[in-house]
């Protein structure tokens, strides 16, 4: 045992080593691109990009919207963590959002965004990620590219093999990494091994509107499940997860969970489930969760607590449930676009491992099982091999396809993405990352149909790449021309927060859906001012309503006397603008929260709590005309005793 511990620490440190990169060295490799590749990312001013990427944050909780080639930044759309920018997680209509069966969790750890799909082809709709800390699947609307929906998941912790949606969107998949005791209960940690379990969430999706429902949980041996991806083509109706800690260790799990060979890739038939589901299978479990919409029409967001999810025991469903034994704590799980190859990238193992749809079916069929784990049977690892791609660098994390017949995979440790092909699994190409790639992406990467134009790689070292920044760098992008033989590096591009995956699609599925203004008609926010002659001032004890809107270049009202410290003011903003690209905002002098950024045709609301008397001045915070300057008023506050009476005016003077 102390030799085991003794030389895996060796090989971890080993590995350690290999990623410090020397920046001295790569620096050769590095050098000016040639006047051709600046060409190629250049999107002259005024001219739209082909591609929209959308780069997750990582531990910035957001999703962040670019433009390929240019690497240009659009937006960070705001959805686990509270945006001040935006008004996100501040504002009285979206706190709900945030809202989970911990209490308000206003961050969180976001990894995978995955686009849904139609018929095997991204369709530009939504846009799904994660949340890996508190688990939760976000969903994203790319005609306002605002996040509409959140569910937590119940029974998961560190969402991670989550959140990647099958060919026709029928269920976006969230798997737990941890495995937890399933109900949670106060035990001994050292009791985990075959006590703690692990969770796969298939969260159906409605087709029509999007909303997500947890269908069922399939309830798994307690390994960490890693990644996952569905089967698509002949493979539509599977689900694989990569598994690591099939060791079931609790502790020093760099050593303990790197002690089997191999682990594995859970391949579930999800149909076959379904179908048990649908006919009354599984159980109900009481279970405490937060499903939080926003509602285009209030402009608003509720969190409901659910207190049920339905689980499935895979022994209870006979043929629903494999193993495919996989080398070395395999990261990605990544399949093809005809969906025969499940690429297992394990972190640890000198080959690729490729394992074969049609061979793991037959297996099945002529039942070849080599052994069970918890009763779920173990396929024998050649029976499902479909080839190996021998030393193609160090530390391979995850694959993506062009849909010419090649794949690319990133190695972290020999920092790099080399190019092999689907069925002779012969390396044709590699091209040097700066540094430490993790995960990349081809747009349309996981679907049936790749637009392998371009590949993004997501690095996790920066280094010397930019103009220093203190001892906290950008982290960094890189994108590579994959349309010839040899890949060429393109462009650097900075990231915001961490990128662990991106989802892309050309820019014409989703230009044409996006979203100018919200029609006032359709404005049924319950404190909407739709017409500046409707606007008032309301108290209601000690909470006060303020009924406002705006247009260029005033608010209504812009005076208001008789608030009184102590109270509770609510302003209820309505942007009366019909314009594009006229947004106002707002923000009023000692307001424990942000400003508000309200789109045309939108309202939204703040609170203000006064706790000084005086007259204190509210403006507007975007530059929204010549006269923006002049968007901005006073509000009179008096002692909480006082008799001021409650007044509200606009272009004349408060008697
Ligand atoms: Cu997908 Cu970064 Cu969460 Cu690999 S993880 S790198
Ligand atoms: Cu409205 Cu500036």
């Amino acid at each position: 045992m102390k030799n085991i511990l003794k030389s895996t620490l060796v090989l971890l440190s080993v590995l350690v080593a290999f990623t410090s990169c020397d920046n001295a060295s790569s620096k050769s490799n590095s050098g000016a691109l040639s006047s051709s590749a600046a060409e190629k990312v250049y999107v002259a001013p005024g001219e739209h990009d082909e591609f929209y990427a959308f780069i997750s944050g990582g531990f910035s909780g957001q999703l962040s919207v670019y433009g390929l080639p240019s690497g240009r930044l659009f937006k960070v759309i705001p959805v686990f963590s509270q945006d001040a920018e935006k008004a996100y997680g501040y504002n009285e209509e979206t706190k709900p959002m945030l809202n989970t069966s911990h209490g308000f969790v206003p961050w969180d750890d976001a990894h995978h965004p995955d686009i849904s799909q139609t018929n095997g082809v991204v369709d530009g709709r939504w846009v799904f990620i994660n949340g890996n800390n508190t688990p939760r699947i976000a969903k994203i609307d790319l005609s306002t590219f605002e996040t509409t929906e959140i569910i937590e998941v119940p029974n998961s912790a560190g969402n991670h093999s989550s959140s990647f949606v099958t060919e026709n969107s029928e269920y976006v998949v969230a798997g737990t990494r941890f495995s937890v005791p399933i109900p949670q209960k106060d035990m001994p940690i050292k009791d985990y091994k075959g006590n703690f379990k692990g969770s796969l969430s298939f969260i159906s999706i409605d087709p029509e509107h999007g909303h997500m429902d947890i269908k069922f949980q399939l309830i798994m041996p307690g390994f960490d499940y890693d990644l996952s991806h569905p089967g698509r083509g002949k493979s539509h109706g599977w689900f694989f997860f990569t598994t690591y800690n099939t060791e079931e260790a609790s502790t020093l799990m760099e050593v303990n969970a790197s002690q089997n060979d191999k682990d594995f890739i859970a391949a579930v038939n999800w149909k076959k489930i379904e179908e048990y589901v649908n006919n009354g299978g599984g159980t109900m479990m009481p279970a405490n969760y937060a499903h939080n919409v926003y509602d285009e029409a209030t402009h608003s967001a509720t969190s409901t607590m659910k207190k049920e999810v339905r689980i499935v025991n895979p022994l209870d469903v006979p043929g629903a449930v494999y193993f495919l034994p996989t080398p070395k704590s395999p990261h990605g799980c990544d399949v093809d676009p005809t969906g025969e190859y499940i690429v297992g990238n394990g972190k640890l193992s000198a080959n690729l491992t490729v394992h074969s749809f049609t061979k793991m079916l037959n297996a099945i069929e002529n039942n070849k099982v080599a052994g069970d784990a918890y009763g779920i049977p173990i396929l024998n690892f050649e029976d499902v091999l479909a080839g190996v791609v021998e030393q193609p660098g160090l530390g391979p994390l995850h694959t993506e396809f062009d849909g010419k017949g090649n794949a690319y995979t990133t190695f972290f440790i020999s920092s790099e993405v080399v190019k092999w092909k689907l069925g002779t699994w012969e390396v044709v190409d590699r091209q040097p990352c700066y540094y430490s790639v993790g995960h990349l992406m081809i747009p349309g990467g996981n679907s049936q149909k790749p637009f392998g134009k371009y590949v993004v790689a997501m690095n996790k070292i920066t280094k010397d790449r930019y103009l220093p920044t203190g001892p906290e760098v950008t982290q960094s992008a890189q994108l590579y021309d994959i349309s010839g033989e040899k890949m060429e590096l393109l462009l650097d591009f900075p990231t915001v927060g961490e990128p662990h995956y991106a989802a892309g699609c050309p820019a014409d599925l989703v230009k044409p859906r996006s979203k100018k203004l919200f029609k006032l008609e359709d404005n049924k926010h319950p404190y909407a001012t739709l017409n500046e002659a409707d606007a008032k001032v309301v108290r209601d004890g000690k909470t006060v309503h303020v009924y406002m809107t705006t247009i260029r270049s005033h608010f209504a009202p812009d005076n208001i006397e008789g608030i009184k410290v102590g109270d509770k003011v609510y302003f209820h903003i309505t942007n009366l603008e019909q314009d594009y690209d006229v947004p106002h905002g707002v923000s009023m002098i000692g307001a424990n929260t942000s400003e508000l950024l309200i789109m045309p045709g939108q309202t939204e609301t703040f609170l203000w709590e006064p706790k000084q008397i005086g007259v204190w001045p509210f403006y507007c915070t975007d530059f929204c005309s010549a006269l923006h300057q002049e968007m901005q008023g006073y509000v009179r506050v008096s002692p909480a005793n006082s008799n001021t009476p409650l007044k509200w005016s606009l272009g004349e003077d408060i008697e």
